[in-house]
């Protein structure tokens, strides 16, 4: 485990939104709920979730930025270190009733991913990282997984939503892939897909079309536990350009030249 200030602040600010959204999850039938676009829904879960994240986080590091998933960019006095929060990542699984969602807050300094936790509440599981720390699941360091043979390879795909995205460029993507591997995942949690790249559960994962904060605390996870990450077009822009391929190093090649070629077969 990370036992610094840092990691303190974030894993009690996770855990007390973690207790909201656990409460409300008992009873999803009764939360309101409304649509900010095509398919994509925010109930009082996410924003209450989200109203005790901000209070911690804001009360234990005053002037810190945040970039939130509900209430947008707001600027601190400190503009070296950024929270990048989403309370409710899988909020369309959290609305069906199914078990696979989480909290998500990772911190950026001076431009950098620095530290990351991702709470899943329903399986009591904490993935934490920070820079030079390693990453962790519950007590136990993590490590990416060693497969390098894509046919005994799991990997973690994020399918374009309603209204947003490229589908036939994703169906490309996915019909190269999944002739290769073991077998495809959509577990539909951006931020618990890449912790189960961290924790070597998936050997790869890559989604298009996610947000700053579905992705921030996951980059620093896998990378803390050994793992590779890049935008859809083999950079460092993940935040900027909301691509993401991950994986061990040899899953995250393979993957990133087939998003590659798939990319500019379109
Ligand atoms: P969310 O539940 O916080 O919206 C799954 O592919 C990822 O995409 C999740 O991280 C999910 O985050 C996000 N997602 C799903 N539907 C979405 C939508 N309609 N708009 C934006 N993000 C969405
Ligand atoms: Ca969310
Ligand atoms: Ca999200």
């Amino acid at each position: 485990m990370i036992r610094t200030p840092l990691m303190t602040v974030m894993v009690d600010a996770v855990m007390k939104a973690a207790r909201s959204l656990k409460r409300d999850f008992g009873e999803v039938e009764n939360l309101q709920v409304s649509r900010k676009g095509p398919s994509d829904f925010v109930s009082a879960a996410d924003r209450k979730a989200e109203q005790v994240l901000r209070e911690a986080l804001a009360k234990a590091r005053p002037g810190y930025g945040f970039v939130l998933e509900e209430g947008g960019r707001i600027e601190g006095g400190d503009t070296q270190n950024v929270w990048y929060v989403d309370p409710l990542d899988g909020t369309t699984n959290f609305l069906h009733g199914i078990p696979q969602f989480a909290i998500s807050v990772g911190l950026e300094r001076d431009g950098k991913m620095y530290a990351g936790v991702i709470y899943d509440p329903i399986k009591d599981e904490l993935y934490v990282a920070e820079k030079g720390q390693g990453a962790f699941l519950n007590n136990r360091r993590l490590r990416v997984s060693a497969r390098t043979d894509l046919a005994d390879c799991v990997v973690a795909c994020g399918i374009p939503f309603l209204g947003h995205g490229n589908h036939p460029e994703f169906l490309r993507e996915l019909g190269t892939i999944m002739a290769k591997v073991a077998g495809v995942r959509r577990m539909g949690s951006a931020a618990l897909d890449l912790a189960a790249v961290a924790a070597g559960r998936c050997d790869g994962y890559w989604e298009r079309n996610v947000q700053t904060y579905d992705i921030a605390a996951g980059l620093i996870l896998v990378r803390e536990a050994g793992g590779f990450v890049a935008d859809a077009d083999g950079g460092e822009q993940m935040m900027q350009k909301g691509s993401v391929v991950a994986g061990n190093e040899v899953v995250q090649r393979e993957l990133l030249r087939i998003v590659r070629t798939a990319s500019k077969a379109g």
